[in-house]
C-alpha cells in the first residue's frame, strides 16, 4: 500500500535501499509502540504478603496467605496477562527485630504497590516506613491503625472469642484450675485474650480459680511448650488455652500424654488432637484477607480507616459446634450450655464488654 501511495504521488526515485530504510523505520516505530504498550502494563499491580514469623502452626498467618492468594487468583482469572496482579509471599522469620528493616527494604524496592501483613505489632513497624515512602500502601490485618492515609487495617474483637473459650474451659474443668500458654506478652494478650478467657471461665464456673498464665518467650519452641504444660499439670491444671504458634505442638503432645484438655484458638484444630482439643473458635481471617484484597484491586480500599470485626453475628468469628471432634467428645450437657451462651450473645442478651 505504501508502495502504491508513493507511485501515485509520482515518486519514482525510490530504490531498494531507501525502501528498506523506510520499512525499517516503520518496524522501529511499531516496536516503540509495542514497548510503550508493554510499559502500560505497569498499570498492573504487585502485592507482597509479609508474614511476620512463619506460616506453619500459625493459623492467622496461613489464612492471610491463603485469603490473599485466593483474591489474586480470582482477579487474575478475569484479566489478560498484562493486567494480571503479581503476588509474592515472604516469611520474615521469628526474629522480631528484623521485621522493621525487612519491611523498609521491601518498600525501598518500589516493586510492590501493596504490602499486606498481620499481627497487632505491625502498625508501629509500618508507620515510619509509610512516612519514608509516601507512595507505599499497606493493608494490615489483626491490627488496629486509624488515620494514616497509606494504611488500612482490620482488627478482631477478640473479647467474645476469648470469653467463649474460657466459658468452655470453665464448664469442662474438674480441678477448677486452668492455664494459658502464651508465646509472649503483648497488649491484646494482656488486656483482652487473657482477662476475657478468665472472665468466661469464672462466669461458667464461679469455683474456677485465676488462670495460670505461662509464657514461652517465642512463637516456635515446642519443647518449652511441652515443659510449661507439664508444669501446669503438676499444679492441677486440667484445661489449657495455647496461643503460641509452633510451640503449641509441645502443648498438644504433653496434654495428650498427661490426659489434659485444650481449648483451641483461631482455627478448626479438632483433627490435630481428637478428644484432647475440646473446642475451637475460628477467626475467618482468610475471608477478611480475600475481601480486603478484592476491594483493593477494585480501587475501593478506604485507607486511613480501621475496621473491627469478629462478633458471632458478622460471619468473621465462630465457635465451632458442627464438627465431630466437638460432637463426639463433648457431653451433651456442656454442649447445651455452650449453645445457650452462643444464642444469648447472638441475640444481644449477653453483652461481653
Ligand atoms: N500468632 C501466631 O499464630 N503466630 C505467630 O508467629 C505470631 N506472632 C506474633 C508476634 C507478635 C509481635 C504479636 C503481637 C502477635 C503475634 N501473633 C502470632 C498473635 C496473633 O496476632 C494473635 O494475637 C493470636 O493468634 C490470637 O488470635
Amino acid at each position: 500500500m505504501v508502495w502504491r501511495f508513493l507511485k501515485m504521488n509520482g515518486v519514482s526515485f525510490l530504490n531498494k535501499s531507501l525502501l528498506r530504510l523506510f520499512f525499517l523505520s516503520v518496524i522501529a516505530f511499531s516496536g516503540s509502540l509495542f514497548l510503550s504498550c508493554s510499559k502500560k502494563s505497569s498499570a498492573e499491580k504487585s502485592i507482597v504478603v509479609f508474614i511476620p514469623g512463619i506460616i506453619a502452626d500459625s493459623p492467622t498467618y496461613a489464612k492471610v496467605a491463603s485469603g490473599v492468594t485466593q483474591a489474586v487468583d480470582e482477579y487474575n482469572s478475569k484479566f489478560s496477562s498484562d493486567e494480571k496482579v503479581n503476588l509474592t509471599v515472604i516469611e520474615a522469620g521469628t526474629t522480631q527485630s528484623e521485621w522493621g528493616p525487612k519491611i523498609t527494604a521491601l518498600a525501598a524496592t518500589g516493586k510492590y504497590d501493596l504490602i499486606v501483613s498481620s499481627n497487632p505489632s505491625l502498625p508501629e513497624l509500618c508507620e515510619p516506613v509509610a512516612r519514608q515512602f509516601p507512595k507505599q500502601k499497606f493493608i494490615l490485618l489483626d491490627a488496629f491503625c486509624e488515620g494514616n492515609a497509606q494504611i488500612a487495617s482490620v482488627s478482631y474483637n477478640q473479647r467474645t472469642q476469648s470469653f467463649l473459650s474460657g466459658y468452655m474451659a470453665g464448664l469442662w474443668t474438674k480441678t477448677n484450675k486452668l492455664g494459658l500458654v502464651a508465646a509472649q506478652e503483648y497488649p491484646i494478650m494482656n488486656e483482652i485474650l487473657y482477662p476475657y478467657f478468665e472472665k468466661g471461665a469464672k462466669s461458667a464456673n464461679p469455683d474456677c480459680g485465676d488462670v495460670d498464665f505461662r509464657i514461652v518467650g517465642n512463637w516456635y519452641d515446642a519443647s518449652k511448650g511441652s515443659e510449661l504444660t507439664r508444669a501446669l499439670a503438676s499444679t492441677g491444671v486440667d484445661v489449657i488455652l495455647p496461643i503460641c504458634g509452633g510451640a503449641s505442638q509441645g502443648v498438644i503432645a504433653t496434654a495428650k500424654e498427661l490426659g489434659l484438655h485444650l481449648v483451641w484458638f483461631d482455627e478448626n484444630g479438632f483433627k490435630k488432637a481428637p478428644g484432647t482439643i475440646i473446642s475451637c473458635t475460628q477467626i475467618n481471617q482468610d475471608k477478611v484477607a480475600r475481601e480486603m484484597i478484592l476491594q483493593y484491586l477494585a480501587g475501593e480500599t478506604e485507607f486511613g480507616k480501621a475496621k473491627v470485626v469478629g462478633t458471632l453475628v458478622d460471619g468473621y468469628m465462630k465457635f465451632i459446634t458442627d464438627d465431630e471432634g466437638y460432637q463426639n467428645y463433648v457431653p451433651e450437657e456442656i454442649r447445651a450450655k455452650m449453645n445457650d451462651l452462643i444464642e444469648s450473645v447472638k441475640a444481644g442478651k449477653i453483652i461481653i464488654e
